[in-house]
């Protein structure tokens, strides 16, 4: 309960934030986007993990003013960033269940796109197979998400249970390989099949893979040698602070 009570007050003051992981194309290792990921800091409890806070955010309702702020401070980072010169092709914003459940998500999202003016096709929401399968209006949602020109992306891609039709009628455009498969690509047979056939439905459905949690050049090599080009993980990079990612990033002119 006070831990909830702390929560609540931490947005304002000013103990939340964001932190951001790299997305690279393999073989260029370029930058393709980033994914956001909030972070909180509190003076007593120190650094508290979103799979803590998530949750409780999620069961008290505070989700909706949290993925607000959120999503608005990602749009703002966007706009930022262009301004200190460095060009990030599209930000990745992860999306709960209950945020779903609001009903108002499409106003909220339109409202901060128009609000920070960031184009709605370098914004991509990352929702859960179990977030489309268990919302009883997810579909009509996604397609009016996708009518403002937004991107989708399904996140853990793989641990759920999403029924192939289904995928077929979201206007999704990327899947995301749960790192989960990625950890023993080389040496787990059945990940390493998963991993492939995730590959393989991408290619056959025209929607691009990304995979997650990359941490060895083996990993790399594997998903470049399966068609695969687009990774996250810690080979590449951790979340960082955005000083940090523009330090690393920025091409001086
Ligand atoms: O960031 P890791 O850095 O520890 O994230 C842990 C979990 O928290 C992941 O499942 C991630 O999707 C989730 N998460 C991180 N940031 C957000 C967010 O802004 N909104 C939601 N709903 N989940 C998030
Ligand atoms: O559930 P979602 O995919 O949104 O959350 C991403 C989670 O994965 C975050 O907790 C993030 O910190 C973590 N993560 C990102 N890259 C790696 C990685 O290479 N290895 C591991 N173990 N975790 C990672
Ligand atoms: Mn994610
Ligand atoms: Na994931």
């Amino acid at each position: 309960l006070r831990l909830e009570a702390m929560l609540r007050r931490s947005i304002d003051k000013n103990e939340i934030f964001l932190n951001y992981q790299p997305q690279v194309e393999i073989d260029s290792g370029r930058l393709i986007g980033v994914e956001a990921l909030v972070r909180w800091h509190n003076p007593e409890l120190g650094n508290v993990t979103p799979v803590r806070f998530i949750p409780l955010a999620e069961d008290t309702g505070f989700i909706n003013q949290l993925g607000k702020w959120v999503l608005e401070e990602a749009c703002r980072q966007m706009i930022r960033w262009e301004r200190a010169g460095l060009h990030v092709a599209k930000i990745a914003v992860n999306l709960s269940v209950k945020q779903f459940e609001r009903g108002s998500i499409v106003n909220m999202v339109a409202d901060i796109l128009q609000e920070t003016g960031l184009a709605p096709q370098r914004l991509q929401l990352e929702v859960t197979e179990s977030v489309i399968m268990n919302t009883g209006d997810a579909l009509v949602f996604i397609n009016d998400l996708h009518s403002i020109g937004v991107g989708l992306a399904i996140d853990d891609f793989g641990t759920g249970y999403s029924s192939l039709a289904y995928l077929k009628q979201l206007p999704v455009q990327t899947l995301k390989i749960d790192r989960s498969f990625i950890k023993d690509i080389s040496t787990d047979v059945n990940d390493e099949a998963i991993a492939i056939a995730i590959i393989q439905l991408g290619k056959s459905m025209n929607l691009s893979v990304i995979a997650e949690g990359v941490e060895t050049e083996e990993q790399a090599a594997f998903l470049l040698r399966h068609g695969c080009n687009q990774a996250q993980g810690y080979l590449y990079s951790r979340p960082e602070l955005p000083e940090s990612i523009l330090a690393r990033w920025h091409a001086p002119a």
